[in-house]
């Protein structure tokens, strides 16, 4: 379907397109759909723009990256479907590895992932080979599975659109943690060492953008972050958002 660009909802409706582009691929499963669903609300409610809070957390992201011996970027069917041009970018400006890691696993997938990203300029490509597979402990999910090269002896791993349970067990595996989730409430969201509360569609040209400056400068790449204030700072912003809303 053809939107027109005078569409109020454009860009929601282009990013909600890709996805379903990326259903059709074979990149995203239809539970994907779903959680992209609750995502759109979320961004309804911090008002589809990337708040400063989430500037600040961006600015934290790209120092922690940064200052990563072995930086990975995870990536699910949803990530690669939104992000495939900027997943490469970011991996390339920081120099980290990019593993396919999926929640609802399939050979199938992984390699339809794989090439998509390879498409829009990725290098090598981590999480495709069984004889690299290791395990992350106290996981169920198939989550658990990762490269011996990759997210097994990661320093900083980014985990957009994750779930609960393995964001704490990487925890508890001695990972630090970035994620985009526009859920701040999530148990991600709570778990991560650095939470930005953005879409991952607008966020990601902005961590690229901030890695670019930290790269530059001269400011060094410690990481001060205090994510529950960013987390009680994003909350508060839908609280108002809603005042707002149910006053008009
Ligand atoms: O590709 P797979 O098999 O690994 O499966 C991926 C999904 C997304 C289906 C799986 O990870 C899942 O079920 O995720 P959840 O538990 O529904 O969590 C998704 C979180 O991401 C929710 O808190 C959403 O609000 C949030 N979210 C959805 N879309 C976006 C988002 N956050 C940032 N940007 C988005 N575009």
């Amino acid at each position: 379907m053809q939107i027109p660009k005078s569409h109020p909802r454009a860009k929601s409706l282009h990013i909600r397109e890709k996805l379903v582009n990326g259903y059709h691929k074979g990149l995203v499963v239809e539970e994907g759909l779903l959680a992209h669903g609750r995502g759109e609300m979320f961004d309804y409610l911090i008002g589809e723009k990337t708040s400063m809070t989430s500037h600040k957390a961006i600015k934290a992201a790209a120092r922690m990256l940064l200052g990563a011996k072995h930086p990975v970027i995870s990536v699910n069917g949803n990530f690669a479907a939104l992000c495939p041009n900027e997943i490469a970018q970011l991996a390339k400006t920081v120099g980290a590895e990019i593993e396919v890691n999926l929640f609802y696993a399939s050979e199938r997938r992984k390699k339809a992932i794989a090439q998509a990203l390879k498409r829009s300029g990725s290098g090598k490509i981590l999480g495709l080979e069984p004889r690299f597979s290791r395990r992350i402990p106290n996981l169920e999910s198939a989550r658990r599975v990762v490269d011996e090269r990759g997210i097994f002896i990661a320093d900083v791993v980014l985990v957009p659109l994750e779930d609960g349970d393995r964001t704490v067990a990487l925890k508890r595996f001695g990972k630090k943690v970035i994620t985009f989730d526009l859920n701040p409430m999530s148990r991600t969201a709570r778990t991560a060492d650095i939470t930005i509360v953005d879409n991952v569609t607008r966020g990601m040209s902005l961590l690229i953008d901030a890695c670019r400056r930290v790269k530059k400068s001269s400011s060094g790449k410690t990481v001060r972050f205090d994510n529950k204030a960013n987390l009680s700072h994003s909350i508060l912003t839908i609280r108002n958002n809603l005042g707002r809303l149910s006053h008009a």
